[in-house]
């Protein structure tokens, strides 16, 4: 009879076209021919999908109790002069609407600070980092375990990119896209009543450390068709505040594959949104939410021209470009006038493209596949032509930059911003992002480990005494003294400030040594697992 049960429920999924789901009821259904069959028989009610399609209160399923998930974003407090850390959280916000669609029984509460998030008692949490927050993300972690002792998951990007950086502060970790493996993780913890690794084996996508001996349940599919994700209630994400501008996403992953970036390794696959789907996001934004401004966070939105072609015409169609400017990011070997025309046409307030360098040599080292210094310049130019205002991307410090390599990139930046071509400049030391080729380069001269100080991957304010005082930034470059490197870059950002004074951002003249050290995050534990 509980069998034939499962069949019918595993059929529904099946017909209804949700493998996913189908993949959690698999589980539960494993649950129910071993243990608490009435646990799994509540699960596969919370699962029907006729109660996917409307959500239900759990007190009309007749259940109990409900999973309350804790859902944050590992975030700094301290420090945050570019506002980086304010921004709305798509990536954990994309998770939490996934879950409530498919799993309507769980609670999932998002908070900006652990402390709320901990008063508010949830029966399990999830954690998600990149690598330069994942110290925090750990810190946090303890503090749960400490004053609540529940489950603790972690994902995002990070982990994603080094699961082997696990510690056991954290009871398992998802691993890349999120969506599709916490829902079955989430199905098998309240099965289960808890963690049951037995049951955890089955789940594609976690990792975890059992006995001291790590163990990945094999790799998870990408979700194909990025539209059965929900749209997103921006107003209900953590650092929502009422404002002007938004954030939107069109697509997962990117064509290229550059040495230094972890986009590719954490979505593989290409993969876009249909029109419509976007087109409506935008539309309820604009309409609705009275936003003006939109930057579109696709990692390379206009990878797929047709796709973009397209959207610009709908966009344009409904009058979405008449009251609203959007910001895109772009690449140099794919600008050309039919792309320019079209970002006209979108009303594009301003591009941002990674033109990283301006020497050959570096621009190969980085796999910049189909750019050269004199692409990224003809790029530079037809923006300029068309009057679309670029702010460019410029990476210093690779292993084999020589003098003439920086000399010339940042002539070149100079050139630029005198001709007006450059609106604005981004930098960053090179940093080896696991995942990356450089982590393994950098892996191989002993200057990384799974115990960093996650702290050093901070990019977004160069802090020149700590460059000198305790190598605590990256410094990957053999071919210049750290010393003849800085004092290269201090020349020129001060004649780019003699040009225009907001350049860009992350430049602080030199501060006498006798300021007090910064706070440090680096995490308290000394972690059992293996380095
Ligand atoms: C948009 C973006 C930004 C925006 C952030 C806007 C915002 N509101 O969130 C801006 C421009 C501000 C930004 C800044 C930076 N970014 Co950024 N950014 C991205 C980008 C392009 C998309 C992030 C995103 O939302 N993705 C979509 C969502 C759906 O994915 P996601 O967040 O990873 O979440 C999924 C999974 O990871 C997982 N997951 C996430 N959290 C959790 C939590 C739990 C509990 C679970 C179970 C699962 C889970 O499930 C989610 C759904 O599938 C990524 C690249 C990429 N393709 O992802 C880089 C990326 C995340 N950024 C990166 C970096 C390095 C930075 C900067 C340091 C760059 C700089 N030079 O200053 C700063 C630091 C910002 C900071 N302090 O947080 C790196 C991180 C690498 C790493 N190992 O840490 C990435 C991967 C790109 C790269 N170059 O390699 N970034
Ligand atoms: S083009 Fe951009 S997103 Fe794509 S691999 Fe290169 S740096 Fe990463």
């Amino acid at each position: 009879m509980r069998s034939e049960f499962i069949r019918w429920h595993v059929n529904c999924f099946a017909e209804a076209g949700l493998p996913e789901a189908y993949s959690a009821c698999e589980t539960v259904a494993a649950a129910t021919e071993t243990k608490r069959p009435q646990a799994a028989q509540k699960v596969m009610l919370w699962l029907d999908p006729e109660k996917l399609l409307s959500p239900v209160p759990p007190a009309a399923t007749g259940l109990s109790h409900r999973l309350r998930f804790g859902l944050i974003a590992a975030t700094r407090f301290d420090m945050d002069a570019y506002g980086y850390n304010r921004l709305e959280l798509l990536g954990i916000g994309t998770l939490a609407a996934y879950i409530q669609e498919r799993l309507p029984a769980v609670e999932v509460i998002m908070r900006e600070r652990i402390e709320d998030l901990i008063a508010d008692r949830p029966d399990v949490i999830g954690i998600g980092a990149i690598t330069e927050n994942y110290g925090i993300a750990i810190a946090w972690a303890m503090k749960v375990k400490r004053e609540l002792d529940i489950p603790v998951i972690v994902g995002g990007a990070h982990i994603s990119l080094l699961p082997l950086s696990l510690k056991s502060c954290f009871d398992v970790a998802v691993l890349g896209e999120g969506e599709l493996t916490t829902v079955d993780l989430l199905a098998s913890l309240i099965v289960n009543q808890g963690i049951d690794y037995e049951q955890l084996e089955r789940i594609p996508g976690l990792f975890y450390y059992r006995n001291g001996e790590p163990h990945f349940t094999g790799k998870r599919g990408l979700i194909q068709d990025l539209d059965v994700l929900p749209h997103l209630r921006r107003e209900q994400l953590p650092f929502w505040r009422p404002r002007q501008d938004a954030h939107v996403f069109t697509s997962r992953g990117c064509p290229y594959r550059c040495n230094f970036c972890s986009s590719t390794r954490l979505f593989p696959k290409y993969r876009t949104h249909s029109v419509d789907y976007v087109v409506q996001d935008i539309e309820r934004l604009v309409r609705v939410g009275g936003i003006n401004h939109i930057t579109i966070l696709d990692d390379l939105l206009v990878a797929d021209r047709r796709k973009f072609s397209a959207l610009v015409s709908r966009i344009e169609a409904k009058g979405l470009n008449q009251s609203c400017g959007y910001i895109i990011l772009l690449r140099a070997n794919i600008v050309d006038d039919e792309l320019c025309v079209l970002l006209k046409r979108l009303n594009t307030s301003g591009i941002v493209m990674g033109i990283e360098s301006f020497s050959d040599n570096l621009l190969r080292y980085y796999n910049k596949t189909g750019v050269t210094a004199a692409i990224n310049q003809a790029a530079i130019d037809k923006l300029r032509q068309h009057q679309i205002r670029a702010s460019c991307c410029f990476i210093f410090g690779a292993p084999i930059e020589t003098r003439t390599d920086l000399v010339t990139t940042l002539q070149a930046v100079h050139r630029n911003l005198q001709d007006g071509k450059i609106d604005n400049i981004y930098w960053g030391l090179l940093k080896p992002y696991p995942g990356t080729d450089m982590w393994d380069w950098a892996a191989t001269r002993g200057l990384v480990s799974y115990d960093t100080d996650w702290e050093r991957f901070m990019q977004t304010n160069f802090d020149r005494n700590r460059f000198f005082e305790d190598n605590s930034e990256f410094y990957l470059c053999e071919s210049l003294p750290k010393g003849e490197f800085l004092a290269i870059l201090d020349d020129w950002f001060r004649r780019f400030s003699a040009v225009k004074k907001d350049w860009g951002y992350g430049y602080q003249e030199p501060i006498p040594p006798s300021r007090p050290a910064r706070s440090s995050t680096r995490p308290l534990e000394t972690s059992p697992m293996p380095a």
